[in-house]
């Protein structure tokens, strides 16, 4: 049995947390939906209700920090994959939450996340000390990575002086 440290434990309860928008203790299809959504990762509604019957032991078509807890010890002890299903909303939930603390109080969509990546995309394909990372793909995930890269924070900061000049 895969035990959790009191850091990692809070981290997953900070993806529930974001992920249970009312803080009613339960992530519903809506809810699930939204994210999903926000993932730039939604289907259908048949995805997310089976996507929360993967997870919803109980039954209650609703998914309780529990059985979220079950699905990410199951991941940790290898008897699960994270490369789908669940475990994969989970993973993506938890890079979008850590870009949020990157970034200190804002919040970004993916819809606002593909529009920045196009932004760089357009802004930045002629910078040579950029190539290496060009283009970005308009996928939460990559550009989060990509912006761990300090060099694309700073031309970023770079291209915002020059514009604003
Ligand atoms: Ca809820
Ligand atoms: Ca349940």
């Amino acid at each position: 049995m895969a035990s959790f440290t009191k850091a990692e434990e809070a981290e997953y309860k900070a993806a529930f947390d974001s992920m249970d928008v009312d803080h009613d203790q339960f992530v519903d299809a809506i809810e699930l939906a939204q994210v999903l959504k926000n993932l730039g990762m939604y289907q259908s509604d048949a995805q997310v209700h089976q996507l929360i019957a993967e997870v919803d032991a109980n039954k209650n078509g609703l998914v309780e920090f529990s059985e979220f807890m079950k699905i990410v010890t199951d991941i940790k002890s290898g008897a699960k994959s994270d490369a789908s299903g669940f475990g994969h909303v989970v993973k993506e939930q938890k890079k979008m939450i850590q870009v949020k603390g990157m970034v200190g109080q804002h919040s970004f969509s993916q819809e606002e996340m593909s529009a920045f990546a196009e932004h760089f995309n357009h802004c930045m394909r002629n910078d040579p000390d950029l190539d290496y990372l060009m283009p970005i793909d308009a996928s939460a995930s990559q550009l989060c990575d990509k912006v761990h890269d300090g060099v694309l924070l700073g031309q970023v900061h770079q291209h915002r002086r020059s514009r604003n000049h």
